[in-house]
């Protein structure tokens, strides 16, 4: 039955009401709001109606301009590289390379460039995880004085293919699988690894993607490459090669793979999260920029093609020269006008650095504009503010959708005579191509210098420790695991035999294969290459506690002053403590204070930190050997091969977890042991808490 309506007004006015009280809540000064057309607004939570309870009047043009817009909230996410996390900072060179290049980002030293900087997984859609075993991306915008250079890399120096008329197999391999919409940001499937066991040339980038490189701790712990060999030009127009290299001041660090599985659960957004904390702290991220610097004669002389991205040269060829640094210090103010519409593209340069013929970067030169196109659809996405270059940039280039800008005059052509201030070319400052001499027939061709697949493999599968080997071993029988077709487990297999015949003999024993498949024909001799330690990630790994995290699990009685003594050689050796309680109101210590928590126990699982204490009341062991929670917050801790320190009733719940303790079991009164320890992780540990193949 319908009720007696109240007069409009008091009706309006008491269901406004809600809503007026809410915002009297947020405090500070509201501007006025508006639509889009900027006409006030006098009431933003109800539809215009006849009636209380009558129909919705379609003249609301304030209600249909709100949903319109919000249907169109969402642009395409990129096609690969979907979900990421970015932040602003500045570049600031450190030791000039002006006798190579006229880029006056690389020769004025002291000098900061502002940059924006995008990382990324590759396979996983815009909300997926940020933990599966993925390449990362590496992507720099660096807002120069000569115009806009994107360093779009990754933090793997090597490809997966060496032409880019190959990309969209591989990325239509690596993607869910078109019938069935699964596996998301995985590439433990058949078909991912079909067309590996196809592509010989993967195998080099296949050891490094099956390596801890592709299971990163924090993103403030990888390492970036530009990948291709680029050119420097200086101003006497000689050209020498360069590769770029971004080397972490927090060093490498790696998860381990049960550690990026079960974070996948308990935290979506750990690398997110982490710098996002990091940066509100003001610690901020920072990298080197290393170069490797070669001519073309040098380059003649390698045991391989350095157009080729599926090779690296080692440092111990060409050495890294550390030329500047970033800091990333401001977290966007916005995620989807900053983050999500940033718009790399390889093809952004400036003068002084040039292309090479590498054809997975000539390819890339076309593919990036291509598709800001058609996902921010509008050739005038430079104009948003995230993509403007912060120097002044003219030209005849004209309207188009959602043109921002507004040229005066007659003239948007060249050559003209009729306006002084149009834009002119400068022969002086303009960017030249580099007038490298090309000759040769047109044709499909692959150079033979690309024929060689697994010396690289091999080189960087024996430059590891053995610890690190037993992880690609790992990681193979893993993926290979979730590949139901026999026939290419088998295949890979085979192939793995041309790089180390042990890891293959492995694999093969992990996936209880009944014989080792045999080797495929290799296209060229592999090679025996001295190994280069350079490629390891334990042999780079800074034994610091630096932008690492300390968890301290308490309940109520925990002693006071062993959580206090924990808490401070942890923070004096740089970590973030973080406190974990059974309630995340926190818990009453001995001295009869509460503690605050900074996560509840069931919430925060020990993965989320780099070691742990476990400080508890006489009777906390009792308390919680029930609660699984708490056992599993050791357990991890002991399997992901953490520093644990524990006091007498840390002890007692330890005993409960049937685990045997080692010496990285440590008491939590010996706080320098711990410290120690909690520097690093305990890989000896490692066969008694899993099998390793
Ligand atoms: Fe790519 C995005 C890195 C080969 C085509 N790529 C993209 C991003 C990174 C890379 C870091 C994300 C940028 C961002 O944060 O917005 N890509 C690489 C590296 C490669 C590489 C290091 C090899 C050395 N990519 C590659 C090839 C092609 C593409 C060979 C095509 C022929 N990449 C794209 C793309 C994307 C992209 C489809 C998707 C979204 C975007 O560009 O903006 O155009």
């Amino acid at each position: 039955m319908v009720s007696k309506a109240k007069s409009p007004s008091k009706a309006a006015k008491e269901e406004r009401g809600n809503g007026d009280e809410l915002h009297q809540l947020a405090g500070g000064s509201h501007p006025p709001m508006t639509t889009d057309q900027g006409t006030p607004i006098s009431d933003d939570q109800n539809s215009l109606r006849v009636g209380q309870r009558g129909p919705t009047l379609l003249e609301d043009f304030i209600l249909r301009e709100k949903i319109t817009h919000f249907d169109h909230e969402r642009i395409p996410e990129r096609i690969v590289h979907a979900r990421g996390s970015a932040a602003h900072g500045f570049f600031e060179l450190t030791a000039s390379l002006k006798n190579y290049t006229t880029a006056r980002i690389l020769t004025e030293v002291g000098e900061k460039t502002p940059v924006f900087t995008r990382f990324s997984t590759v396979a996983g859609g815009a909300g997926s995880v940020d933990t599966p075993r993925d390449v990362r991306g590496f992507a720099v915008k660096l807002y120069t004085k000569e115009g806009n250079w994107d360093l779009v890399g990754n933090n793997i120096p090597v490809f997966f293919i060496q032409d880019a008329m190959k990309f969209p197999d591989l990325v239509h391999a690596v993607k869910m699988e078109p019938d069935r919409g699964f596996p998301q940001a995985a590439s433990a499937h058949d078909t991912f690894w079909d067309f590996i066991s196809l592509t010989p040339e993967a195998f080099h980038m296949i050891m490094w993607a099956m390596s801890d490189r592709a299971i990163p701790r924090s993103l403030r712990m990888i390492e970036g490459f530009g990948v291709h060999s680029f050119r420097l030009v200086n101003a006497s127009g000689k050209s020498t090669f360069v590769k770029f290299h971004w080397r972490p001041k927090l060093g490498l660090q790696s998860t381990v793979w049960d550690e990026a599985v079960k974070l996948a659960g308990a935290d979506p957004d750990f690398h997110r999260r982490d710098l996002f904390e990091s940066i509100q702290a003001g610690n901020f991220p920072e990298w080197e920029l290393g170069v490797q610097l070669f001519t073309e004669e040098q380059a003649a002389k390698f045991p391989f093609d350095h157009l080729d991205a599926t090779k690296l040269i080692p440092e111990e060829l060409v050495p890294l020269k550390i030329i500047g640094r970033m800091v990333l210090d401001r977290w966007p103010d916005n995620f989807f006008a900053e983050t999500e519409q940033v718009a790399f593209c390889p093809s952004h340069l400036v003068p002084g650095i040039d292309f090479s013929n590498d054809p997975l970067l000539q390819g890339r030169l076309f593919s990036y504009l291509d598709t800001q196109l058609s996902r921010l659809g509008s050739p005038n996405f430079h104009q948003l503010p995230i993509n403007a270059p912060k120097c002044p940039f003219a030209n005849h280039q004209r309207d188009g959708h959602m043109q921002q800008q507004v040229p005066k005059g007659r003239v948007a052509y060249g050559p003209s005579s009729l306006q002084d201030d149009a834009p002119r070319e400068d022969a002086s400052r303009g960017f030249r191509s580099f007038p490298a001499e090309e000759a040769g027939e047109r044709g499909r061709i692959r150079s033979e210098t690309f024929a060689d697949h697994y010396s690289q493999a091999r080189l960087f599968y024996t430059s590891q420790t053995t610890h690190e080997q037993a992880h690609i071993a790992l990681a193979l029988v893993f993926e290979l695991s979730k590949v139901e077709t026999l026939h290419v487990r088998e295949a890979v297999v085979g192939h793995l035999r041309h790089i180390d015949d042990d890891l293959a003999k492995r694999v093969a024993a992990g996936l209880a294969l009944d014989k080792l498949p045999p080797a495929p024909k290799a296209k060229a001799p592999v090679l025996d290459m001295p190994p280069s330690p350079a490629l390891q990630i334990i042999g780079k790994m800074k034994r610091t506690l630096q932008g690492r995290v300390v968890g301290i699990l308490v309940n109520d009685g925990s002693d006071a002053k062993t959580v206090a003594s924990v808490r401070k050689a942890a923070e004096a050796a740089g970590a973030t403590v973080k406190v974990v309680a059974p309630k995340v109101g926190g818990a009453k210590l001995s001295d009869g204070k509460k503690l605050v928590a900074d996560g509840q126990l069931a919430g925060t699982p020990s993965i989320n930190f780099d070691a742990v204490a476990v400080v508890l009341s006489a009777d906390g062991a009792g308390q919680l050997r029930d609660e699984a929670a708490a056992i599993d917050f050791l357990r991890d801790a002991f399997g992901h091969l953490k520093a644990i320190a524990l006091d007498a009733g840390g002890q007692a719940l330890f005993e409960v977890t049937g685990l045997d303790p080692d010496d990285g079991v440590i008491a939590a009164t010996d706080t320098k042991a711990f410290i120690e320890g909690a520097k690093g992780r305990y890989f000896d540990r490692e066969p008694r808490v899993r099998t390793l193949p």
